[in-house]
């Protein structure tokens, strides 16, 4: 970085740290799109006069509110609920609902401005937007998490809409929150639409939805290989998280012939050394999405696998990481750990899961490194997929979505190569991904006027 873009960058953070105190997950997603597309800007000096940056980081409408509900004993909860509408430069806001005890206003933020810029990648007429709760779907019955997504959506109803705002699935909302928010809508609106995504599939929801996200990394990553001449043929990989994201992954990387060897939760990991197979993935499935189990339940049925309580996966040798459960769960250590094991491809199921610090190491180590905007936009896509088969009133086929969000991931990552690759020939991939989609959100901002 020169020193007018160095300069540039650091007066920007201030600004933004001094308008968004305590933000701090917002501060790093923010700092790492400024740091790439800086150069860009100064190339295009008129994009500093229009002010984009400040306009992309100020979020077009925040709601934030309660949402009471009560136990199955009857006592009474209050959670706190959020939608961050973040920029709708490319279409209705888009972006998923994410349960977990730790949503702030900080990582609802993050989470939206992220999904701007790989709603953008997509191509997809989207625009982003992220919303949740702090409450935690865990050890709850059916029942609370019914009664929990009526009255959240019985509020978040009056701001969204099919043209309007799209909400989808993220952390602790999957197929069952979707199933109860959406009924609750159709209630209260009158009106079957297309308002969430990931929907039931006998109900307005589309084919591979489910495995959207996972598989799109996969295929992302067959392209990151395939720079180095290689494939997922025989090779190790290790998976953080056992949710739907790290499910689809494992069983897309288990399919193009990978040896997955481990799987985790926020209790620990487990490691299988001689890899998953069909049948170890279906209890897997059983497990976590039936039964509502933790991942070291997997030993119950494979004695001769291991649990590390407390621990993440990344010290087990091997040579592609797939982390696909939360924000900064990779840190400088861990990316150490990685990076002198042999692994030399990372590819983020998870959104912002490396740490600057742990990007930095992957960068000087010169492995194959891909951020989550783009690597994990097969989710995302795929919603966008089910919008337009809703606008339509069809289905596709399996094979049709398929293919389409192939085509989507593979374009993603011609963009990156064509935004990130530097002198040397090293594909920088959160260079290549912020400035291609930075460009078509101001674009498309410039257009319409300072609105
Ligand atoms: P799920 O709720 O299905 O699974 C989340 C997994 O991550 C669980 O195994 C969970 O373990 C673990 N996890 C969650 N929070 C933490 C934490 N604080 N520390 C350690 N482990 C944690 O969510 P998804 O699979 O849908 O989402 C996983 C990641 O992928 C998230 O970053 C999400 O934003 C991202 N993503 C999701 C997309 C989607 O379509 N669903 C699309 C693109 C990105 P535990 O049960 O212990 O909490
Ligand atoms: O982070 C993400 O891209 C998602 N959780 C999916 C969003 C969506 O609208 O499908």
């Amino acid at each position: 970085m020169n020193k007018f873009t160095e300069k540039y960058v650091e007066s920007f953070m201030a600004e933004l740290i001094a308008k968004n105190p305590g933000e701090s997950e917002f501060h790093q997603a923010v700092r790492e799109v400024v740091e790439s597309v800086a150069p860009y800007i100064e190339a295009y000096p008129y994009l500093i006069d229009f002010k984009i940056l400040e306009r992309m980081t100020e979020p077009e409408r925040v709601i934030i509110f309660r949402v009471p509900w009560t136990d199955d004993r009857g006592e009474i909860h209050i959670n706190r609920a959020f939608r961050v509408q973040m920029n709708s430069a490319l279409g209705p806001y888009k972006g998923g609902l994410r349960f977990h005890a730790s949503v702030n206003l900080s990582i609802m933020k993050f989470l939206a401005f992220e999904q701007t810029f790989k709603n953008a990648l997509t191509s997809l007429p989207m625009g982003g937007g992220k919303g949740g709760s702090d409450f935690s779907p865990r050890g709850k019955s059916d029942a609370e998490v019914m009664r929990f997504c009526q009255s959240l959506m019985t509020e978040l109803q009056k701001y969204i809409g099919p043209d309007t705002d799209v909400p989808a699935g993220d952390i602790g909302v999957g197929g069952r929150e979707i199933g109860y928010l959406f009924g609750q809508y159709k209630r209260l609106r009158d009106e079957f639409s297309g308002t969430l995504t990931g929907k039931g599939l006998n109900w307005g929801g589309s084919r591979l939805r489910p495995e959207a996200t996972g598989y799109g990394v996969c295929y992302f990553a067959q392209e990151m290989l395939a720079l180095k001449g290689k494939s997922f043929e025989g090779q190790r990989v290790i998976i953080s998280g056992s949710g739907n994201v790290a499910q689809y992954a494992a069983q897309k990387a288990m399919r193009l012939g990978a040896k997955v060897l481990t799987l985790s939760d926020s209790d620990g990991f487990i490691y299988d050394e001689k890899g998953l197979d069909e049948e170890k993935l279906n209890f897997v499935f059983e497990l976590k999405n039936i039964r509502r189990g933790r991942i070291k339940e997997y030993l119950s049925r494979y004695p001769e696998a291991k649990y590390f309580p407390g621990a993440k996966p990344w010290e087990i040798p091997c040579d592609i990481a797939l982390p696909c459960a939360t924000q900064n769960e990779i840190q400088a250590s861990d990316a150490e750990s990685l990076v002198a094991s042999g692994c030399y491809c990372v590819v983020e199921g998870a959104n912002m899961p490396s740490t600057p610090e742990a990007i930095a190491i992957f960068h000087k180590a010169r492995i194959l490194y891909s951020p989550g905007k783009a690597s994990n936009a097969g989710g995302v896509a795929t919603s966008g997929l089910e919008m337009s088969q809703n606008s339509i009133r069809q289905k596709w086929t399996a094979e049709e979505v398929d293919a389409q969000l192939h085509r989507i991931m593979s374009d993603i990552h011609a963009a990156c190569l064509k935004y990130g690759m530097e002198e040397d020939g090293y594909v920088n991939y959160v260079k290549g991904a912020n400035i291609a989609s930075f460009i078509k959100v101001a674009d498309a901002m410039i257009d319409q006027g300072l609105v």
